[in-house]
This record gives structure tokens, C-alpha cells and sequence, in this order.
């Protein structure tokens, strides 16, 4: 299907953007804010259909966490946290992951992005959904990690396992995706693959390449560990490889796509030296295959870079391609003047590549080895499809988009990004 055909479903909520973790802490929800500003100055959302996501329930979030937690989550604020130490050590709620104002609702609408364009999917009313404020992959059961609080990628997983027998998780957030991969070990309805650096105490610590799964799970979790200084030919290589490969024995019906920004380079917490073109390529590598496809977003410490980077995989997802020069909007003066205004991540001295030849031919062969372990496209006895978890009226949708398009921020009319064509939504 030629790629400006596909039906790309998007979803932004203008809340999440104001969230705000805590002073010092490196996460800033601002960066989604500024992702949609690029995607909209670029003029992108005139081929993009773009939604409000609805607010995930209590419910939906118990189809994989414990309801203690959830229901912590939904009560404790920054004022009542000092009375409930026990809980919030329980939960690792603090330093990684504070209790902020209005954190629960920000929980319920990153996952309600993921969760909703899962259900698009598996309707076949798109092909590709973005939600750039999702893809939490640490968080756990019963337990917050790594800035992560609910595992939007896992619901939005077993969304997908409603309708499709397989599904591919694919994870180039440069830490491990561990909530996700832990969540799925011991299954082979889903294969996980996670491209991370692994070593010096790297957080979160797992993902060596010998974790494989287990039981049914075995070989069923690929991890790619890699040093500091990958750069985009060694990272493209190994990722064209290993998803290639994974692609032709997995055949899976729907993937999920991890696009944490962390791995480009001059990240704070990062160490790789990707460009935005070496990131973007293993997006339209997972596009080309054509098969249904929901792309997240993750981890990503340096704003501008970030919104450049999502802005643009955007773009590669429409089969576009991004003039270098920004577009003046709204946060054009005060966050991309250090390159210049232009769309190119600058990186002024380059982490050393400590990837030597021999170790990434060595990830490469253990990888394609444990890869061609596999029986073929494993087949699953699908029971009888379990009841939706929300699929709105088309009428219910288009009210979403209008009340989003007239929420925009709540600028002036005058404002030209503003100018939405109702008949596109
Ligand atoms: F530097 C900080 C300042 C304030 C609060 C936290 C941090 C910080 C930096 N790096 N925290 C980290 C990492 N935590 C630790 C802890 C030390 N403890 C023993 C653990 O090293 C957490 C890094 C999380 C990365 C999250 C992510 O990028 O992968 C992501 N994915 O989806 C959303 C975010
Ligand atoms: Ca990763
Ligand atoms: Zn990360």
C-alpha cells in the first residue's frame, strides 16, 4: 500500500504537556507540548487523524495491575504521600517516581492513547497510531519504576492479543524495557525485543543478551545489549538485521514500536550517538513491513531534541519528509536557537563508539541463533474474543476531535496553526 494511503490515527491531550514531575527531575511531560507545536507547525496533522485520547478507567488498568496499587495511585497526592511512607516504599513511589498534582489523570491519558489506538488497529480503522506520550515500559504489576507508573505498552499489548495471535514489541529506548519484556516472559503470543545500553550499572540493569524468556517464553524475549557511543550505521545494522529476522519467523499481526528519544545523542541520561535520521530509519524499517503498527514514545531529556525527533518520525510515518528549517511557532525562539533553528540534533563532541567490531558481530550472531531457534509463526487456539475494552461511536469520535481543535492550546483564533479543515478529521 503506497504510504500516504495509510490511515495514521494520533492522539494528543494538551493536559499531559502540563503536567510536571518535580524540580531537578529530568522527565518534563512539556516535551509532548512541544512535539505537537512541530507536528502541527510542519502542518502534519492536515494528514494525520487526530484525537483527544479518552481517559483510561480504573478498571482497564487492573487488566494488568494490582488493584492495590491502582487504587493507591488514584488517592494519594503531594499533600497526604508523608502519611502513607509504608505504601509509597511499597509501590517505589519518590525520588524516580513522585506523587505529583494530577498524576492519576496523567496516568489515564497516556494510557488511554495507547489503549485506543490498539482498538483502531484491531477494527482495521487504521493502519499506524501514534501516541507520543505513551510507551512507560518500566512500570510494573505492582509497582512504579523509572519514571513509569502504568504500563500503557502492556495494555495497550493485550488490547492487541484480543484480535491478534501474535504481537511484536520492539524497544529503541536506550534503557531496557523491562516492564514490558517481564510482563510477557513466559508467553509466545508475544515476542519482545529490546535495543539498550547494558553495563556500568546502567539503569534498570536487566536485558543481557542470555535473558531469552522461559517456558513457553523461551526465546521469545531478544535483548540487544550495546555500550556507550552507538552510533546510526552499527545501530541501524543490528536493528534492520534482528527485526528482519524476527519479522520472517514470528510473522506476528501487529507491532508495537517503542520510540524512546534518550538514545540520540546528547541525551542527559543517555550515552549513544544517534542522529535523528539513524532513529527515524528504524521507524520506516518497521513501517515497510506493512503490518498494522502502534508507535510510542518514552524516554527523551533534552526537550528540543525530543520534539524534533517525534515531529519527524511522524513525518517518516507519513512518507514525508521535514524541511531543515523549523517553522516559527510558538516555542520556536526560546528552545531552538542552540541549533540554529534548524531540525539536525547537534552534537558537539561525540561519545566515544566503545562498540568494537567484534562484540556487535558477536550480539549479532547469538541474537540470529537464538532467533532461528524458533518454530515458525507459533499458532495460538484464539478463544472466543474478549469484550472490548471502549470502542466509541465514530459520531462519539469526531466530538472528541472538535472539542480538541477548539481547545488547542486556548490561543487565539488568529493563531494560523489554529486553522483546522473540520472535513479532514
Ligand atoms: F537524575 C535524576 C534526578 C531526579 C530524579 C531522578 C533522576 C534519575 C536519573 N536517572 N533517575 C535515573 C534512573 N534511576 C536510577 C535509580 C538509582 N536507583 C537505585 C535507581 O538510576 C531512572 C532512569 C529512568 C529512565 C526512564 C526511561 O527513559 O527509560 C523512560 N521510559 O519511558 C519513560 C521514561
Ligand atoms: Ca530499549
Ligand atoms: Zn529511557
Amino acid at each position: 500500500m503506497p504510504s500516504s494511503k495509510r490511515r495514521i490515527s494520533y492522539y494528543y491531550d494538551s493536559d499531559v504537556g502540563t503536567s510536571y514531575y518535580a524540580p531537578n527531575h529530568p522527565m518534563k511531560p512539556h516535551r509532548l507540548s512541544m512535539t505537537h507545536s512541530l507536528v502541527l507547525s510542519y502542518r502534519l496533522h492536515e494528514s494525520l487523524e487526530v484525537f483527544r485520547p479518552r481517559k483510561s478507567s480504573a478498571s482497564e488498568l487492573t487488566q494488568f495491575h494490582a488493584e492495590d496499587y491502582v487504587n493507591f495511585l488514584s488517592k494519594i497526592t503531594p499533600n497526604t504521600q508523608h502519611e502513607h511512607l509504608q505504601q509509597m516504599q511499597k509501590f517505589n513511589l519518590g525520588e524516580d517516581c513522585p506523587i505529583f498534582d494530577g498524576l492519576f489523570d496523567f496516568c489515564k491519558i497516556y494510557t488511554g492513547g495507547s489503549i485506543d489506538g490498539a482498538v483502531r488497529i484491531n477494527h482495521g480503522i487504521s493502519d499506524i497510531a501514534i501516541n507520543w506520550s505513551g510507551g512507560l515500559h518500566h512500570a510494573k504489576k505492582s509497582e512504579a519504576s523509572g519514571f513509569c507508573y502504568i504500563n500503557d505498552i502492556v495494555l495497550a499489548t493485550l488490547e492487541l492479543l484480543k484480535y491478534h495471535a501474535r504481537v511484536v514489541y520492539i524497544d529503541i529506548d536506550i534503557h531496557h524495557g523491562d516492564g514490558v519484556e517481564e510482563a510477557f516472559y513466559l508467553t509466545d503470543r508475544v515476542m519482545t525485543v529490546s535495543f539498550h545500553k547494558f553495563g556500568d550499572l546502567f539503569f534498570p540493569g536487566t536485558g543481557d543478551i542470555g535473558d531469552i524468556g522461559l517456558n513457553d517464553g523461551k526465546y521469545y524475549s531478544v535483548n540487544v545489549p550495546l555500550h556507550d557511543g552507538m552510533d546510526d550505521h552499527n545501530f541501524v545494522d543490528i536493528f534492520n538485521t534482528t527485526m528482519q529476522k524476527v519479522m520472517e519467523m514470528y510473522q506476528p499481526g501487529a507491532i508495537i514500536l517503542q520510540c524512546g528519544a534518550d538514545s540520540l545523542a546528547a541525551d542527559r541520561l543517555g550515552c549513544f550517538n544517534l542522529t535523528l535520521e539513524g532513529h527515524a530509519s528504524c521507524v520506516a524499517f518497521m513501517k515497510s513491513f506493512n503490518v498494522p503498527l502502534l508507535v510510542l514514545g518514552g524516554g527523551g531529556y533534552i526537550k528540543s531534541n525530543v520534539a524534533r525527533c517525534w515531529a519527524n518520525e511522524t513525518a517518516t510515518l507519513l512518507g514525508k519528509i521535514l524541511d531543515e528549517n523549523i517553522p516559527e511557532h510558538e516555542f520556536y525562539y526560546e528552545y531552538y536557537s542552540d541549533a540554529s533553528y534548524k531540525l539536525k540534533v547537534q552534537q558537539k563532541s561525540p561519545i566515544e563508539n566503545l562498540n568494537s567490531r567484534t562484540y556487535l558481530q558477536d550480539i549479532k550472531r547469538c541474537v540470529l541463533e537464538n532467533l532461528s531457534q524458533l518454530r515458525i509463526a507459533p499458532s495460538v487456539q484464539m478463544q472466543e474474543i474478549p469484550p472490548e475494552a471502549y470502542l466509541p461511536e465514530l459520531d462519539e469520535l469526531e466530538l472528541i476531535v472538535e472539542e480538541k481543535v477548539s481547545g488547542i492550546g486556548n490561543k487565539s483564533s488568529e493563531n494560523p496553526i489554529e486553522f483546522y479543515d473540520k472535513e479532514r478529521y
